[in-house]
């Protein structure tokens, strides 16, 4: 009887990892303070994804996802809607200029637009949470 039971739960064990496969993935996304970590975060953060970590200092954003669930084109595209430049993907300009000033990061280079007028060097003084 112990034996069915320890059988059961090892089955039960290994069901449960196989349906639960996650990969994990980081990518450049640019951002200023913590408010944009909010926002990257939240933005990130779809179904199938069981985590993502923006950090500060190397601009760099983690997550882990499910593959089967989640496309990654996806998760750039969503973080450029809400206004953050990835590797990947540019935010449109107009709503990157809807971000309060303090969010309103270096822009991750474009290439065929030279001497961006809007760039700006400012850093939020509010840090993390
Ligand atoms: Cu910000």
């Amino acid at each position: 009887m112990k034996t069915i039971l320890i059988a059961f739960l090892t089955g039960f064990i290994s069901l449960t990892g196989y349906s639960q496969s996650t990969e994990s993935a980081t990518f450049e996304v640019a951002g200023n303070c913590g408010m944009c970590k909010n926002r990257i975060e939240e933005a990130a953060t779809i179904d199938g994804v069981t985590s993502a970590d923006w950090n500060l200092e190397d601009q760099m954003l983690t997550i882990v996802y499910d593959p089967e669930k989640v496309d990654l084109d996806d998760i750039h595209q969503r973080i450029a809607d809400a206004g953050h430049d990835t590797e990947k993907v540019r935010a449109k300009d107009e709503t990157y200029k809807k971000l309060p000033a303090c969010c309103q990061f270096e822009r991750i280079e474009e290439s065929n637009n030279p001497g961006n007028p809007e760039k700006k060097s400012g850093r939020c003084k509010r840090k993390g949470n």
